[in-house]
């Protein structure tokens, strides 16, 4: 999609990047990120086999051909794909009992009862987004980023590499972000971040999206005295959960100021991670600083009609 003559827009002469108003308006945002596509990501497991790039490019145009309000389109996984999936998630739900968060086990158990999650069977988007959508009063809505929407990869990661994948797969949707997007604290939290986010500045996206990484992503928190991961980057990679509370890496105490400048890097293990002092206090301090972010317009979520309303600064 083209629309760079649309990309900025004015308000009162102050320039700010274009942003979705209304819910359907998100069909146009499709812009990819290329780094990790395994035509051109020579470190990718799947760089070398055809077939896995074909497929994998296959089921990620249902989410191209997608638009608002469609019901999400059925996956036929094929027995070797729900082969790395059973390797992934039995390992992983063994783990969870000792390196996962509480909210996490809480909505896992709930997946597994009433969504299809078991080591034989991949989850299908719809199931889980009606699911979600269930779990929070219809008023009070699914949240996901500023439209309470959450836009997941629908293919699975390369059979050679199951217990960790550099790129987002829907072992890492559905295991890492579904169960903790079922907690209603942090779906509202993350569509605080996601309505911080529209029109801002490229340096606030920066570091909103650094804030995103560590938190999110990467996130350790306090629980019962010892620490815990929320983060999905850490709940879908059996080997990264385990090097995460292992000595190897350094901890450091969660203060988003610090955190949102912290550099980062996406191939391997972080050598870094930040702890809150508790699941909530992690949201808590992140709200705090996405209030003090400047635009020259504030905006509201309108729930009943799904869009955003912007209003000029005195
Ligand atoms: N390393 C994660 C996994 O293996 O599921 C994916 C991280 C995506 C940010
Ligand atoms: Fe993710």
């Amino acid at each position: 999609l083209k629309r760079s003559a649309e990309d900025v827009k004015t308000t009162k002469e102050v320039k700010f990047h274009w942003f979705p108003r209304k819910i359907a308006e998100l069909d146009k945002c499709h812009h990819l990120v290329t780094k990790f596509d395994p035509d051109l990501d020579q470190d990718h497991p799947g760089f070398t086999d055809p077939v896995y790039r074909k497929r994998r490019k296959m089921i990620g145009d249902i989410a191209f051909k997608y638009r608002h309000g469609e019901t999400i389109p059925r996956v036929e996984y094929t027995e070797e794909e729900i082969q790395t999936w059973r390797e992934v998630y039995s390992t992983l739900r063994d783990l969870y009992t000792t390196h996962a968060c509480s909210e996490h086990l809480e909505a896992f158990h709930l997946l597994e009862k009433h969504c299809g999650y078991s080591a034989d069977n991949i989850p299908q988007l719809e199931d889980v987004s009606r699911f979600l959508k269930g779990l929070l009063s219809a008023r009070d809505f699914l949240a996901s980023l500023a439209f309470r929407v959450f836009q997941c990869t629908q293919y699975i990661r390369h059979a050679s590499s199951p217990m960790h994948s550099p790129e987002p797969d829907c072992v890492h949707e559905l295991l890492g972000h579904v169960p903790i997007l079922a907690d209603r604290t942090f779906a509202q939290f993350s569509q605080s971040i996601g309505l911080a986010s529209l029109g801002a500045s490229d340096e606030d996206i920066e570091k909103l999206s650094t804030l995103y990484w560590f938190t999110v992503e990467f996130g350790l928190c306090k629980q019962g005295g010892t620490v815990k991961a929320y983060g999905a980057g850490l709940l879908s990679s059996y080997g990264e959960l385990v090097h995460s509370l292992s000595d190897e890496p350094e901890r450091r105490d969660f203060d988003p100021d610090i955190v949102a400048v912290q550099p980062y890097q996406d191939q391997t293990y972080q050598p870094v991670y930040f702890v809150s002092e508790s699941f909530s206090d992690a949201t808590e301090k992140l709200r705090t600083y996405v209030t003090r972010i400047k635009r020259p317009f504030s905006v509201r979520f309108d729930p009943y009609t799904d869009s955003i309303e912007v209003l000029d600064n005195p």
